[in-house]
């Protein structure tokens, strides 16, 4: 079985199967890195993290009923509503996160789905936070083709849309939209041009076959997100989740390595939960092919390892930042060029090396 597996990977496939995600995750946690780790260096510029920085520019007062987060109006999390931000200081908070070492800014809205007026303010937002030189992401909730082609006219590199989990356990945490919702705001977002960001959240209860089946789902969506995140629940108070059984460190890692192995051009990125993990667990996640982090003290509403002691990590494990075509982001001289930047394994786009199983 080991030798079967060990020859078919690496390749880029859209046609993965249950059992054969599911031997992934059976195999020895040894081989399992070893594999995720020899794919990881076929693709990617090895000991290398891409670094985003997170940013809420609409807090609480959702409509939806997530039953992980803290933003959902139904959940007495404590959590402070606030209105959309300025302009202005989304500026400022994304030139802080250049400064740091940021090269992606990522801003986070607690809707369902923007509305009209607000979408024309991020569209500013956008502009403005690519006008630094950095690549933008945002997460709003569910977009309409002509929304997201809003956003890609403003300079949007990156929409971020989770899955979140498996299409059989989605129904146990989320009842307001759908997973065919999700999907739709997927391909809407991929019809736009715009580059995908997305994953899911480990630790919700879920069984392993719900985490086999939320990476099968997202390999085989048409083309691979070019950032998969993989967050581990973070607890909050007051909301339906609070309370779940921790999930085994090593059935994350073994998750990183499997979305690894399934997805070998993306970005996978270690997500929420870093706060709760310890930095050997943390470094085992880049063991297994890991590649970026959300960066900065705060993730959304919660908190994230402050950049310090970030930087104190992944220095004593001899990780460097990604840079944008070898300079570092934050100098002059990298203005307008995040566009430019190529991914770790050279793919412009992850469809145009698209080869066959063998
Ligand atoms: N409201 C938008 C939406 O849900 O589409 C965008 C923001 S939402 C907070 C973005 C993602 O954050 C969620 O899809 C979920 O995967 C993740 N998230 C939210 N709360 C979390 C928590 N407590 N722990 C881990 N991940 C969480
Ligand atoms: C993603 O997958 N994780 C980020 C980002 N995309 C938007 C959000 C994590 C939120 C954790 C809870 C909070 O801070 O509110
Ligand atoms: Fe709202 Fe997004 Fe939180 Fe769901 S995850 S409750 S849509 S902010």
């Amino acid at each position: 079985m080991t030798s079967t597996i060990s020859c078919a990977l690496g390749t880029i496939r859209h046609d993965w199967t249950l059992p054969e995600v599911e031997a992934l995750f059976a195999l020895p946690l040894m081989d399992l890195l070893f594999h995720a780790q020899r794919v990881h260096r076929e693709r990617h510029e090895p000991n290398t993290v891409q670094m985003s920085t997170l940013l809420s520019i609409k807090t609480g007062a959702c409509p939806e009923d997530c039953g992980y987060c803290p933003q959902s109006v139904r959940y007495d999390t404590g959590l402070a509503p606030e209105a959309l931000m300025e302009v202005e200081a989304v500026r400022a908070s994304a030139l802080r996160a250049r400064e740091a070492g940021a090269t992606r800014f990522c801003m986070g809205a607690a809707y369902r789905s923007p509305k009209a007026r607000d979408l024309k303010v991020i569209a500013q937002m956008i502009r403005e936070v690519h006008a630094l030189g950095l690549e933008t992401c945002a997460t709003l909730g569910m977009l309409s083709p002509q929304q997201a082609q809003e956003l890609k006219e403003a300079g949007l590199d990156y929409y971020n849309h989770n899955l979140d989990t498996s299409p059989q356990f989605y129904g146990e945490i989320i009842t307001t939209r759908t997973y065919q919702d999700r999907l739709d705001t997927l391909r809407a977002v991929r019809e736009a041009d715009l580059k995908v960001c997305c994953g899911g959240i480990l630790g919700m209860g879920e069984s392993p076959a719900d985490r086999a089946e939320l990476l099968l789902t997202l390999a085989n969506l048409p083309e691979h997100p070019e950032s998969v995140p993989i967050n581990q629940l973070v607890q909050v108070q007051g909301t339906p989740l609070a309370g779940t059984a921790p999930l085994d460190p090593f059935e994350f890692v073994r998750a990183i390595a499997v979305a690894r192995l399934l997805m070998p051009c993306s970005h996978v990125r270690l997500s929420a939960g870093r706060q709760a993990m310890s930095e050997e667990m943390q470094a085992l996640c880049f063991m297994a092919g890991a590649n970026s982090v959300f960066y900065g003290e705060k993730l959304l509403t919660t908190g994230n390892p402050d950049t310090e002691r970030d930087r104190r990590l992944f220095e004593r494990l001899g990780l460097r930042a990604e840079t944008f075509n070898g300079r570092r982001s934050g100098h002059e001289d990298d203005h307008g060029s995040a566009l430019e930047r190529e991914s770790g394994c050279g793919c412009a786009r992850l469809h145009a090396h698209a080869e066959t199983a063998p």
